[in-house]
């Protein structure tokens, strides 16, 4: 239900159910996880960009195989399914870029949000569609957005239901950048391309000290700095970085 393809440093997992907007399955969910996974053990991939095939980017959950409601529980489908994926986005210690062809709505809403990165084609849209079914946002949906947007505009979102345009998203800070539809493939493969040259591990490090400063007091943030410093101070990518400096050249960093 999922396509990946490495090429120059840039792991590509293209969701692959466009006749359903992508809609997550199980099936699914657990792919997602493992390329992932894949992704973070791999050497040669430095960036990982996330698309849909066909029209949407994701749909959410597919509602044809939750439909009733009633006889599935929610709680414990998420804890199995859902969270062990969204977990393993920020334990993936290299930038992971979301590439939003088209509407992204629940689920796939959140999923773009986990991402450390939004690029927007002028035709995406988000629906934070949980509400228009009487759920709450989950996959992160609540810990991710009002970060990225503040409360005040994730509590409207959340609460009506309202799509949103990329032209929207761009001026609320929830996508980074938006690109024209025809061009928009060449785009974001390009920015992640970029990306892949870049000290990757570094950018781990970024990552994870940036998203535990969230849940950190000053001096914690700190102290944790200090620490990714010290790992970042000993990579090769930083002897690089300093000598491309003082010889007046570009740097060419290989992510050690
Ligand atoms: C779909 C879906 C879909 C199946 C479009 N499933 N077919 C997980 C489970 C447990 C607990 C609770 O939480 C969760 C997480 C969640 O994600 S809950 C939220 C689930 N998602 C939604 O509620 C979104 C439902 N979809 C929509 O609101 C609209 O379809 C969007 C806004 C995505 C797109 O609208 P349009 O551009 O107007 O397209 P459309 O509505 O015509 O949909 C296109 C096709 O895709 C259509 O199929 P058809 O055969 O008629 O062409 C839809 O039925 C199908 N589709 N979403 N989630």
């Amino acid at each position: 239900t999922i396509l990946c393809e490495v090429s120059e440093g840039v792991a590509v997992v293209t969701l692959n159910r466009p006749d359903k907007f992508n809609a997550f399955t199980e099936r699914m969910n657990k792919e997602i996880t493992d390329a992932l996974k894949q992704a973070q053990k791999d050497e040669s991939v430095r960036c990982i960009l996330l698309t849909g095939a066909g029209r949407a980017f994701n749909a959410g959950q597919d509602l044809g195989d939750v439909a009733g409601g009633g006889e599935v529980d929610f709680g414990g489908f998420l804890r199995d399914r859902y969270n062990p994926m969204i977990l393993q986005f920020q334990k993936t210690e290299k930038p992971i870029v979301a590439a939003v062809n088209g509407v992204a709505a629940g689920a796939g809403m959140s999923v773009a949000l986990a991402c450390d990165i939004r690029l927007a084609s002028e035709k995406a849209s988000f629906v934070n569609a949980f509400v228009n079914i009487g759920l709450v946002p989950d996959s992160g949906g609540c810990y991710f957005l009002p970060r990225i947007v503040g409360l005040g505009k994730a509590l409207e979102l959340a609460m009506t239901g309202e799509k949103v345009s990329a032209a929207e998203a761009l001026r609320i800070g929830m996508v980074n950048q938006v690109y024209p539809a025809d061009t928009f493939q060449e785009e974001a493969l390009a920015y992640a391309r970029k990306l892949a040259t870049l000290p990757t591990r570094a950018i781990g490090l970024i990552k994870r000290t940036m998203n535990k400063g969230l849940d950190m007091s000053l001096e914690e943030t700190l102290n944790y700095e200090a620490y990714a410093q010290g790992i970042a101070g000993s990579t090769e990518d930083h002897k690089e970085g300093v000598t491309a400096f003082m010889e007046k050249r570009a740097p060419r960093f290989t992510g050690r």
